[in-house]
């Protein structure tokens, strides 16, 4: 790639163009410098990894493509020069084919492989419209359709050569795949592979919404069918790619290709590659099974019993007959093979792929799959020793723990320009591609540092601030502490415990109860899945706190609340940039993992959090003198569920604001939404113990909120937070996946 190059051909293109005009054109001119590139990832020879999953959170691109080229800079003062400002190409698109975590992860990887130079290659689905876009009406939150490709989709390239029928039960689409090029720092490439289905009406439903409805069997159907699709159309390619060098032995298979699962959702990849081998490649069942269980690794992302895929028998047999046959004999098998190794009736119900009349995807993926990983320390403990003890016992070194990551070219380079420039400075720019090298920064501690991180920090809450106010059209202080949670809506990440802490000091305040408190502003960012009733009960909840606390002029210079609208991978970035305070809050033992705990730490946020998911992994380096954690240890919450829910409400401003829930303090609008809190809380048992830690909680919080007061000795603890952040990159956990599971090095057609 040649830098002036590309630069000259933009000058020479960029004027006079709208914005969306000059989006497709730099878009077009980058596309067509890395022709050679794209071709090579295609045209690669080695072993691949292929990474199945069916969410990209890819977010915006323009700007971070042209980071990861080395120049954005150039390009914003070469546009600027012709009276263009950069930021407009902001307003362009968004490529939001994920829901939160598991989505991002995967975009974060490619990232990772393509600066790596790691084969990975990624294989997903185009939805016609992406995650919805959230908007509130009094406080609802009201979905509406993303139509993310309205302004072109020039980043990628429609390969009708490559278009592969699919077949399922009562039809068939044609699945079309579109190659994303993605760019990684330093210019190599990845390719991401998005399979659009085509056809009749039916077949086009496939693809065209991100997760669709799946309260009705219909949705259940549509949802199975969207995973066969794009995994069966990925297997067979590869199949198809193999059997063209190497003929009908599939011996080498394993050499050539290695698929890692994105929790269980593609999981029907492995029985389409059983399928193809024995209907259509002679292979035996046993001789296709002993390929498979060489080829497929397997991440989970969950521990909560609801996210585990569950599939109705008879429903599964009708979206996908010979898959549902298949399912069942490798239960058979299973029987067999474990009833052999002296498991127990009782040992071995609990590892059956068939539990009734349920097939149980996790049990079928841990089974078939040579790699089981969890995504955190804490969390690969709990599926060795809960979830999948049993076969943990009989062979513990399928499990692998990988922590995952984030990428500091988009979460630092990118989303806080200024304190990458002073890190920089500080250390040189290598942290771009060897995160470790934060560590270095250590030597720099001083009450200098600490000074320049307060005015970087003053700096991005300012532009937080006014695009708040342009955006919210709400005035927040950003003198105040910035307090910051965001992640999707789900009881267990507990924005309802947030919520109520935020009450409870906003009932002090107005009684003088609470003296010397830091002003502070609250930020709310989350979506709530459209059928998860609770989750946006709980997000009206907060609207309402939000409008009666910023309306108090009492108090409303002292604390306020935002709930930001259509929180996105854009909207993070700013957020992150501005935060001083890292909200993870879960229930020890329910968050995976996280990763918005590791954005908000790079970017200096100091975390008031639980003892959970990576959150740990954190502390254990960054320093719980330099944190404010709290409340109940995953090993304690068994203990605490026998306490009922009520013997938490002694202290008054707590118990006033559980009463606010049905006292008519606020209104839900007859909803039912308020009371369906309450019930939660105190007649359903408190199934995330928001009760048993919200008293310690709003301790941590308000010893966080005294000491920011020492501006130095609290900049010191968002500076150790930083210095600590070198492990959590995605480059470190996209290694260790190479290293550990898809060995794409030791490939031997190599050697
Ligand atoms: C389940 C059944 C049927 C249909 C859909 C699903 C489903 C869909 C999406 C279940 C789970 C998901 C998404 C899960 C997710 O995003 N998990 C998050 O993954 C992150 C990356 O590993 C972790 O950091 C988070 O802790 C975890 O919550």
């Amino acid at each position: 790639m040649d830098k002036n190059e590309i630069l000259q051909k933009i000058r020479s293109t960029c004027k006079g163009k709208d914005a969306v005009a000059l989006y497709q054109e730099l878009a077009g001119v980058i596309q067509d410098t890395f022709t050679e590139e794209r071709t090579a990832a295609e045209k690669y020879e080695g072993k691949r990894a292929i990474y199945l999953s069916c969410e990209f959170l890819v977010g915006r691109t323009i700007l971070n493509n042209l980071l990861n080229l080395g120049i954005l800079d150039e390009v914003r003062t070469l546009l600027a020069e012709n009276g263009i400002d950069i930021n407009m190409l902001e307003e362009i698109e968004d490529c939001a084919l994920g829901n939160g975590g598991l989505g991002r992860l995967a975009a974060c990887y490619l990232d990772s492989a393509a600066t790596l130079g790691i084969p990975l290659y990624g294989n997903g689905i185009r939805y016609r419209y992406g995650l919805f876009k959230q908007e509130f009406v009094d406080g609802f939150q009201k979905e509406l359709p993303d139509d993310w490709q309205r302004f072109g989709d020039p980043f990628s390239v429609r390969r009708e050569d490559k278009a592969r029928k699919i077949v399922f039960g009562g039809g068939e689409a044609l699945a079309v795949p579109y190659d994303m090029t993605i760019f990684g720092y330093g210019g190599k490439v990845c390719l991401l592979r998005l399979w659009q289905a085509e056809g009749n009406h039916e077949a086009q439903k496939i693809s065209e919404y991100l997760y669709p409805d799946d309260s009705t069997d219909e949705g259940r159907i549509l949802r199975l069918r969207q995973e066969y699709f794009f995994s069966a159309a990925a297997i067979g390619e590869a199949v198809d790619c193999y059997t063209a060098r190497y003929g009908n032995n599939f011996k080498r298979f394993p050499d050539c290709y290695v698929f890692q699962l994105n929790d269980t959702h593609p999981v029907a990849a492995i029985l389409e590659f059983i399928r193809l081998l024995t209907e259509e490649y002679d292979q035996s069942f046993s001789a296709a099974c002993a390929i498979a269980r060489k080829c497929f690794a397997y991440t989970n992302h969950t521990v909560m019993p609801e996210a585990l895929e569950r599939w109705y028998v008879p429903l599964f047999y009708k979206a996908l007959p010979a898959l549902g046959a298949i399912a069942d004999k490798l239960d058979r098998v299973l029987q067999r093979e474990y009833r052999k190794k002296g498991l127990t009736t009782e040992e071995i119900d609990k590892v059956r792929i068939r539990q009734g009349n349920m097939f149980h995807m996790a049990n079928l993926a841990v089974y078939m799959c040579f790699s089981v990983n969890g995504v955190a320390k804490i969390h690969t403990d709990i599926i060795k020793n809960k979830l999948f003890d049993v076969t943990n016992r009989l062979c513990p070194q399928k499990f692998v723990n990988i922590t995952n990551g984030i990428t500091q070219r988009r979460w630092l380079g990118l989303a806080n320009p200024d304190l990458a420039a002073w890190i920089t400075e500080k250390i040189g720019d290598g942290w771009r591609t060897d995160l470790d090298r934060l560590s270095a920064l250590r030597e720099y501690a001083s009450p200098e540092a600490y000074r320049r991180l307060n005015e970087i920090k003053a700096a991005n809450k300012k532009k937080l601030a006014a695009f708040i106010l342009a955006k919210e059209g709400v005035a927040v202080d950003p003198e105040s502490i910035f307090d910051v949670q965001i992640k999707r809506l789900h009881e267990y990440k507990r924005q309802l415990m947030n919520a109520l802490s935020i009450l409870t000091i906003y009932y002090r305040l107005k009684d003088k109860s609470l003296m010397d408190f830091t002003p502070t502003t609250f930020l709310f960012g989350a979506k709530a899945a459209g059928s998860y009733f609770r989750a946006k009960a709980i997000i009206k909840f907060i609207h309402e706190i939000a409008a009666r606390i910023n309306a108090d002029p009492e108090v409303n210079h002292l604390i306020r609340v935002v709930f930001v609208t259509d929180y996105n991978v854009s909207y993070a970035e700013k957020l992150v940039a501005a935060a001083d305070i890292s909200e993870q809050i879960s229930l020890a033992g329910t968050e995976a993992s996280g990763t918005g705990n590791m954005k908000l730490a790079l970017n200096g946020a100091v975390t008031l959090g639980t003892m959970d998911g990576a959150t740990i992994e954190i502390i254990e380096r960054a320093g719980q003198e330099n944190n404010y954690i709290f409340g109940l240890k995953a090993s304690d919450v068994d203990k605490a569920r026998g306490i009922p829910p009520v013997a938490h409400l002694a202290d008054p401003y707590i118990a006033r604001a559980i009463a606010s829930l049905w006292d008519g303090s606020f209104s839900d609008g007859g909803t039912g939404y308020f009371k369906n809190i309450y019930d939660a809380l105190i007649s359903e048992g408190d199934r995330y113990l928001v009760l048993s830690d919200l008293e310690d909680y709003i301790r941590a919080k308000l010893l966080s909120n005294r000491e920011y007061k020492d501006r130095e000795s609290f900049a010191r603890k968002a500076f150790m937070n930083i210095a600590s952040a070198g492990y959590f990159s995605s480059d470190r956990s996209v290694k260790e996946y190479d290293e550990r599971i898809w060995h794409t090095k030791s490939y031997i057609g190599q050697n």
